[in-house]
């Protein structure tokens, strides 16, 4: 309460009590991937995932670490499998096969701290990857893995808890709607030239990756940090110049999956 005897509310899209991660598994060198460039290497993934973890306890956060599962070698990105609001959760309904059933195996954490927790029975599909919730609205990139109807009955879903949901494009051959862009803060996007382009943010400021460095576009914004991939010092040098607290974590392991910052976390405050 400040002296006035006013609230001061923390902006809901950055400031986060909790968190979840799943550990990497064994199983994780048969993970997706567009291109190979080889397998991720375990013992490192699990050292990256490690600082992950540390950095996002550093604000003060509370993070669930769940054990890894074999059964899913790309569960390790919890991202893709929920999406948590202050009110309650929603399971996703991931496109790729292989991660479908990744879901449900999501449901008991979320239960262990929502009363609400629902899912999105299909027939469509939407990957957590492809959402960006921003202050105000809740944006969804139409992918090869999110679909006009997942992204419709999302909509339906969050709609008697206040969200906006409005369609946007994901980017030809780009994975996923965040692959190409993070929330820095309540009126700030990072994104790459090639997603800003497409006019998806009009009305946001954006900061651009530097040329060459769109592989670091998929950072979070977690408390009083911007999480972002090591090994791109332009756009940390960017950033930082801008006022944000940056925190470079490697990312070598989860880069050869596709996988970057945001993927490895559900980031919340439940009500
Ligand atoms: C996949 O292709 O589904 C994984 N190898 C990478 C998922 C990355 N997740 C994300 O961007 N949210």
């Amino acid at each position: 309460m400040t002296l006035s005897g006013e609230y001061t509310l923390k902006p809901r899209s950055w400031n986060f009590s909790h968190a979840i991660t799943r550990k990497p598994s064994e199983a994780i060198v048969d993970g997706l991937r567009a291109v190979d460039t080889g397998a991720p290497d375990l013992t490192q993934f699990q050292r990256d995932h490690d600082a992950y973890v540390q950095a996002l306890r550093s604000t003060g956060a509370h993070v669930i670490e769940l054990e890894s599962l074999d059964a899913f070698p790309d569960s390790v990105f919890v991202e893709d499998a929920a999406l948590c609001f202050r009110e309650g959760a929603i399971l996703m309904r991931p496109g790729a096969p292989s991660r479908l059933g990744e879901a449900a195996a999501m449901r008991p954490a979320l239960e262990q701290v929502y009363g609400d927790v629902r899912a999105i029975e299909g027939p469509g599909f939407i990957e957590g990857g492809d959402i960006l919730v921003t202050e105000s609205e809740v944006l969804v990139g139409s992918s090869a893995r999110t679909d006009t109807v997942g992204i419709d009955e999302l909509r339906e879903q969050v709609q008697d808890w206040g969200y906006t949901v409005r369609h946007v494009q994901t980017p030809p051959d780009v994975l996923h709607f965040k692959t190409d862009c993070s929330l820095l803060d309540e009126t700030t996007i990072l994104a790459t030239r090639r997603l800003d382009a497409s006019g998806c943010f009009e009305g946001y400021n954006v900061i651009h990756t530097a040329d060459g460095e769109e592989a670091c576009a998929n950072a979070i914004r977690f408390n009083e940090l911007v999480v972002m991939p090591s090994g791109f010092p332009k756009t940390a040098a960017k950033l930082a110049a801008s006022g944000y607290r940056v925190k470079e974590i490697g990312n070598t392991e989860a880069a050869k999956l596709d996988g970057g910052m945001s993927c490895l976390s559900l980031r919340f405050s439940p009500q």
